[in-house]
């Protein structure tokens, strides 16, 4: 079970807090998208993909990275539970989408890319060691159904 200090809870509500998860979702998995594109096998169905700019300007794009990143949310809301909170979760992306759990290690570091250059100097090694750990336990829980 993984143990979280005062400072990291503190650190990761606050950063949290401050984030538009609509703007930080978009962002996210719009880079994501664009960076490493075999990801856009799984979005076939959202239209039109075919430029960093269409990909960056896609509706279903941003809607859909404002809905990962509020469940992102709920595991901060749950950081003493995150394995329970995403368990159905983790079998739909496993058993019925088949995402490849490499991908939520590459999601996440788009996010921690996106925060930075959100938050700038705010964003200190700190937090960003916070953020990186809490993306593992979320990564983990997600791919739990492969196990
Ligand atoms: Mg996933 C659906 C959360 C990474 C591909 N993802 C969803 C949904 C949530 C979610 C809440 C909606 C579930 C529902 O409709 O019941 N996703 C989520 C999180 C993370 C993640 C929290 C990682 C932090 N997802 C992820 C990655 C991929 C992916 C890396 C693929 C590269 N997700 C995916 C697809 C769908 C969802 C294809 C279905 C989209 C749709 O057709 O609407």
């Amino acid at each position: 079970m993984v143990q979280w200090t005062d400072k990291e809870r503190e650190i990761i509500t606050q950063i949290w807090g401050k984030s538009d998860v609509a703007v930080i979702g978009a962002e996210a998995l719009g880079s994501l998208l664009v960076v490493y594109p075999w990801c856009q096998r799984l979005f076939a169905q959202f239209g039109n993909l075919s430029s960093p700019a269409a990909i960056m300007g896609n509706p279903r794009v941003k809607a859909h990275g404002k809905v990962v990143m509020a469940s992102f949310g709920e595991a901060i809301k749950n950081l003493d539970n995150v394995k329970s909170a995403f368990a159905k979760l983790s079998e739909l992306h496993c058993n019925k989408l088949h995402v490849d759990p490499e991908n939520f290690k590459l999601l996440i570091n788009m996010l921690l890319i996106v925060l930075a250059s959100h938050f700038g100097k705010e964003f200190t090694p700190t937090a960003h060691a916070a953020f990186q750990k809490l993306g593992n336990v979320v990564s983990h829980a997600l791919s739990r159904h492969y196990h």
